[in-house]
């Protein structure tokens, strides 16, 4: 019924603002090369999912489930927009199975935001209109039905979704080819060289580890950078992978955003941790490198806490995948020409105004529980049709998420930007990548981070969720109701 109110509701509305579309064109990559961002396409409307055999790097075709406007390619699409366009998008489902797709980081209206309940039947299409109200930031796109999300993501359906702003555009960062958008996932491959995916006993507990990295849908990338600064755009679009981001050189980055756009200041840092579901801003200099010069993106090793990494070396039909906190390469990149440029001084960020505890009109708790294969919310598991919590629309809330279990959590919330306030137990700190706005929170086993945000943008039902995929499609959700 909602469907088509807002069918109706959309089917006289103006035509696209200002959506242009970026395609990765894997097409005209011979070996293993990055996608880059090439092609604007400012009249694209329709994306459509759809499966297809695309090339995934040094000549091999696989076959991926994808977002675009009807070409075969590894990874969806790239959104890019600006801050108070219009987004207009017909949806079509092209596969045999029901789908639904989520801008995750966006403040959409409840119709827009891709909650499993309206996920559409394969042949049928979905039109998506919203106006672009964030900040400029790292956003991403990605499926979401019901139980179906961690494959259909491990299988390609996820997609950036840039935003740019005035305030962006002032800091005159690394632009065109020294921009460098990077969707990370990790997969298994068959040994007809596909992607596996099928979550055997203890993956259901742990998430689906790969150990094959993906970089915008092709494996193992290498990329042509020039001798000067770039700036990398991370999303870690994995199903239960945490990378800690590092580079080969130790060389330390500038961190400059996070999951809600920019930091209020940019930060120094020599590795930065992602969950799954969280993006990183950071500016990467190869200036002073040589012609032929290499320089690997790599996950540094770290101590997964709890997990199932043990039973790995047990044996008895253990499906394989590296184990969290592995050591991983991610993407390689390559001086190919040498420029002589000096970095600019870094110009002022836009302030953030931190939003106080003393604002806060309440405060939860909600406890996330993984035993006896079951992944559970304060003691439930999802239901689609139970609001399990009402938010009253203006108020200001704090949310405490506590990890119960011996596995991470990354802990996404739909339609708001939150800021983290504390982290208790565990690691104990808030680290420079939660400085800002964020919308995923990693909390490992026995923390407690608190988060602070305000509902004021949209009414309606919306999703609070671990996210990890595995853990999300067994019941890791819960819906919340602005009210
Ligand atoms: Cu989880």
């Amino acid at each position: 019924m909602r469907r088509r109110e807002f069918l109706q509701l959309t089917a006289a509305a103006a035509p696209l603002a200002a959506l242009t579309t970026i395609r990765g064109d894997s097409t005209a990559a011979p070996t293993a090369e990055l996608s880059r961002a090439t092609a604007s396409r400012p009249d694209q409307q329709r994306l459509v999912a759809m499966i297809g055999r695309a090339e995934i790097g040094q000549g091999q075709h696989a076959e991926v489930w994808t977002v675009s406007d009807g070409a075969i390619q590894p990874i969806a699409s790239t959104i890019r927009t600006r801050t108070g366009d219009t987004v207009e998008i017909e949806f079509e489902n092209a596969l045999t199975e029901p789908t639904i797709l989520h801008w995750h980081g966006l403040h959409v209206p409840e119709a827009a935001d891709g909650h499993p309940r309206l996920a559409i039947d394969p042949g049928t299409t979905y039109r998506y209109r919203f106006p672009v109200s964030n900040r400029a930031g790292t956003y991403w796109y990605h499926a979401h039905p019901h139980r179906r999300t961690a494959e259909q993501v491990y299988r390609g359906m996820a997609g950036l979704f840039l935003v740019a702003d005035a305030d962006e555009d002032a800091l005159g960062l690394p632009a065109g080819e020294r921009e460098i958008p990077l969707i990370l996932q990790d997969r298994r491959m068959t040994a007809e060289g596909e992607f596996a995916f099928g979550p055997v006993m203890h993956e259901r507990m742990e998430g689906f580890l790969g150990d094959t990295t993906f970089g915008n849908g092709i494996r193992q990338p290498v990329m042509n950078v020039d001798s000067a600064l770039h700036r990398l755009r991370v999303v870690n679009a994995t199903g239960a992978r945490i990378y800690r981001v590092a580079l080969s050189t130790e060389a330390p980055m500038t961190l400059i955003g996070g999951d809600g756009g920019l930091l209020p200041t940019p930060v120094s840092v020599d590795h930065v941790d992602l969950g799954t579901g969280e993006r990183v801003d950071l500016l990467v200099d190869f200036s002073g490198l040589s012609v032929g010069s290499r320089v690997m993106l790599r996950s540094l090793p770290f101590e997964a806490p709890g997990g199932m990494g043990r039973m790995r070396g047990m044996g008895g039909g253990m499906a394989g995948g590296a184990a969290q906190g592995a050591a991983l390469d991610l993407a390689e990149f390559v001086v190919t020409r040498e420029v002589q440029e000096r970095p600019s001084a870094m110009k002022r960020f836009p302030a953030i105004r931190p939003l106080e505890r003393a604002e806060a009109d309440r405060g939860r708790e909600f406890r996330f529980m993984s035993a006896m294969m079951r992944h559970t919310i304060n003691g439930r598991a999802f239901e689609m049709d139970r609001t399990d919590i009402e938010v009253p629309f203006g108020s200001t809330e704090i949310w405490r998420f506590v990890n119960d279990s011996e596995f991470p959590h990354p802990v996404h919330v739909h339609e708001v930007q939150f800021q983290v306030l504390t982290r208790q137990g565990g690691r104990n700190q808030r680290f420079p990548w939660e400085a800002g706005w964020k919308d995923t929170v990693l909390v490992f086993p026995g923390e407690a981070v608190e988060v602070i945000a305000r509902f004021d943008r949209h009414r309606g039902r919306y999703l609070m969720h671990c996210h990890n995929l595995v853990h999300e499609d067994l019941g890791m959700m819960a819906n919340f109701s602005i009210v």
